[in-house]
């Protein structure tokens, strides 16, 4: 039986390591290194583990059962309706105020080959959990390979007719955890189209907008900063980016989505997924409350999200991928972050 508490790490010949806890799964570090041999913890969080189970409970966590937002807390599957959880303004937000995020992982070792090393972590959520219908079984691989690529595997089924979105929760910060802001980072994402939110329901509307000529266009590699420090209408309702962009070609297969980088440090981290979707969130709730790594305050902007997944309030929009999962079938999802420099 996993505690909150355990410590679990993935290290490749390489030198790069992945470490997590049993709580949400929680990863707590990523050190990667650059040309230069430099290593640097490149996911923002804490110091030490005590301060991770007491702490903000998203940083590096897998999110669910439904990931992002859900409008009103409301769904309806095979003509029953269901009211969830509201926890983030009016609406539901990663499974509500008992995420998967902060729930103990049954964590093992699984047998894996020789350039690749694996934890499997494993969830039980009974039939009625967070107010949502069927038991769900989840299990999610994390592995890293000798390519310096972590890979996160989610499989799950359920025993009644459910909606499913999981994701995972690490901030990056390519010159390292605590350096400052990721405003020179540069972003290129794999999407023509994004969903727009409106400042009134504090979510998205359901259009699926071009991001060409606006502010949210990474479709060419751009710096953050550019972006969140402009007067565009969308950036401000957020005060920087927490939007959903829609992957170019969307075809169910595993395809590069985003790629970030640090002209700094030289290094960089690219996205892959299999999903339709990744919400690209700069962190503007840090208000510098909160003590991070090297002792620094976690500061606005101090990280970047890259959330693969199906699109926000995709259940209560029928023109939006599907998130309802059915008794004999299996919700499927990897999402690979590669590190290289
Ligand atoms: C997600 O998009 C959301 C943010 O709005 C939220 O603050 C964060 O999770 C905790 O990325």
């Amino acid at each position: 039986m996993s505690i909150a508490s355990d410590v679990f790490t993935l290290k490749n010949s390489n030198g790069v390591e992945v470490t997590f806890i049993a709580s949400g799964g929680q990863i707590t570090s990523i050190k990667v290194p650059n040309a230069a041999g430099e290593f640097a913890d490149i996911v923002i969080g804490y110091d030490t583990v005590e301060q991770a189970l007491a702490g903000d409970g998203y940083f590096g966590a897998l999110c669910g059962r439904y990931a992002n937002r859900i409008v009103g807390g409301q769904f309806s599957v095979d003509g029953q309706d269901y009211q969830l959880d509201i926890n983030n303004g009016p609406n539901h937000l990663h499974g509500g105020i008992d995420g998967f995020n902060s729930r103990i992982w049954e964590v093992e070792s699984v047998a894996s080959d020789n350039s690749s090393k694996a934890y499997k972590l494993s969830l039980l959520s009974p039939d009625g959990d967070q107010k949502y219908p069927g038991e769900l079984r989840i299990e999610v691989i994390y592995r890293l390979t000798e390519d310096n690529e972590f890979f996160i595997e989610y499989i799950a089924e359920t025993t009644k007719t459910t909606i499913i979105n999981l994701t995972s929760h690490a901030y990056f910060n390519l010159k390292g955890a605590g350096t400052g802001t990721i405003e020179n980072h540069k972003l290129q994402i794999n999407a023509s189209g994004f969903t727009p939110i409106s400042g009134e329901i504090e979510t998205v509307t359901g259009e699926i907008i071009p991001v060409a000529g606006s502010a949210m266009d990474f479709s060419s590699s751009k710096a953050i900063g550019t972006t969140c420090n402009s007067n565009d209408e969308q950036v401000k309702l957020v005060d920087g980016i927490d939007h959903n962009f829609v992957i170019d070609d969307y075809d169910g297969s595993l395809r590069l989505a985003a790629v970030l980088s640090d002209p700094v440090s030289g290094r960089n981290l690219k996205v892959f997924t299999d999903q339709p979707g990744i919400q690209i969130y700069t962190g503007s709730h840090f208000d510098s409350s909160e003590t991070g790594k090297l002792g620094a305050p976690i500061i606005k902007w101090a990280g970047l999200a890259m959330e693969t997944q199906i699109f926000p309030d995709s259940p209560n929009k029928e023109h939006f991928p599907n998130a309802v999962l059915r008794p004999g079938e299996t919700y499927k999802h990897t999402c690979v972050y590669q590190f290289g420099y």
